[in-house]
């Protein structure tokens, strides 16, 4: 071991060699002159300026990253692509032998859901034809003008906004996605990040901003966007954040030893007598033991808060009123305007 050896240490097996620096520098920063582009990456990513490659520039420059370029400390593509629809579709088109099918399907709704949770964007999932988003894995020369590059340095890149081949996201299959783990890159992190350039977002320059260029590890279920992503995506589409589908009320479950509980209805039916209140009602066998269960779980198209109810034996038919009525005769007669349903007990034998 001689004394330049030791001054090199640490970077003398791994170094890139110059020609493949200048490629870092020429495809990611698109300058010509070198030390130009040695500047603007130490600005990207706030180290010191010096337009040397010094040690702190050839580590940045040896961790692994994305694919698309670092244009500016701005967030969105020159131009501003977006998508002009907010419902969006994405297709998996296939997968990677390094993790179950299952887990890649959910690293990428995971990846869109952190987009749609502060944005109005919606993706719906298509499993043939061409979506908005295609998702798909492979390895060096793939179809487009920019083939991966075997393990590491870069992980996956995606496209801006446009038809054809916008939106879509490329996934380098060299590299060994997890679920979870920190042996592997977590591909829910990878996508998250891609899916962001899917919808319009550039490199941001914020450590620790999703949108950084550079891979870091997070653990997945405490991941969280940064302020920055989200102001970055609510530029483009906004903050309309309303859910689509609002969450379904709860229906409270009545006690049936409330003392101030008051039925909608009784009946008999079949032996058994049956309450009824509110979305549920409680059976009695004759052996007087009591199940309580929803209306629904019997029959799935009846009201909740019924009126009235009532079982015909010879037909063997149960009855059950919601809305107005008058009681006539001892009869029920259904006056307008009435629901009434006729609804088959059947579905009691079961
Ligand atoms: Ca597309
Ligand atoms: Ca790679
Ligand atoms: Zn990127
Ligand atoms: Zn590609």
């Amino acid at each position: 071991m001689n004394h330049r050896d030791d001054d090199e240490s640490g970077t003398s097996s791994e170094s890139m060699s110059d020609m493949s620096m200048y490629h870092y520098l020429k495809s990611f920063y698109n300058l010509t002159d070198m030390t130009d582009e040695t500047t603007e990456m130490q600005k990207f990513f706030r180290l010191k300026v010096s337009g040397k490659l010094d040690k702190e520039t050839m580590e940045m420059m040896k961790k692994p990253r994305c694919g698309v370029p670092d244009v500016a400390a701005y967030s969105t593509f020159g131009g501003k692509p977006k998508w002009q629809t907010n419902k969006l579709t994405y297709r998996i088109v296939n997968s990677t032998p390094d993790m179950s099918k299952a887990e890649v399907d959910e690293s990428m709704e995971k990846a869109l859901q952190v987009w749609a949770n502060v944005t109005p964007l919606r993706f719906t999932r298509i499993y043939k034809g061409t979506a908005d988003i295609m998702i798909s894995f492979a390895t060096s020369y793939h179809g487009d003008a920019s083939p991966f590059d075997g393990p590491l340095g870069t992980l996956a890149h995606a496209f801006a906004p446009s038809l054809g081949i916008g939106g879509d996201a490329h996934f380098d299959d060299d590299e060994f996605f997890t679920f979870r783990s920190s042996k592997g890159i977590v591909l829910f992190l990878v996508a998250a990040h891609e899916f962001g350039h899917s919808l319009g977002l550039s490199h941001s320059d914020v450590p620790g901003a999703l949108m950084f260029p550079t891979y870091s590890f997070t653990d997945p279920d405490h991941f969280s966007l940064s302020s920055d992503d989200i102001r970055g995506i609510q530029s483009l589409y906004g903050n309309d954040i309303t859910p689509i589908q609002p969450h379904p009320e709860v229906p409270t479950t009545p006690k049936a030893c409330d003392p101030n509980l008051i039925l909608d209805a009784a009946t008999t039916l079949r032996g058994e007598t049956m309450f009824f209140k509110d979305g549920f009602f409680w059976r009695r066998s004759p052996s007087r033991t009591v199940t309580q269960l929803p209306i629904k779980s019997f029959w799935a198209s009846a009201p909740d808060n019924i009126d009235a109810a009532y079982e015909d034996p010879v037909q063997d038919k149960l009855f059950l009123f919601k809305g107005i009525f008058s009681n006539n005769l001892g009869m029920l007669e259904p006056q307008s305007p009435l629901q009434s349903l006729y609804l088959c007990t059947e579905k009691l034998l079961l």
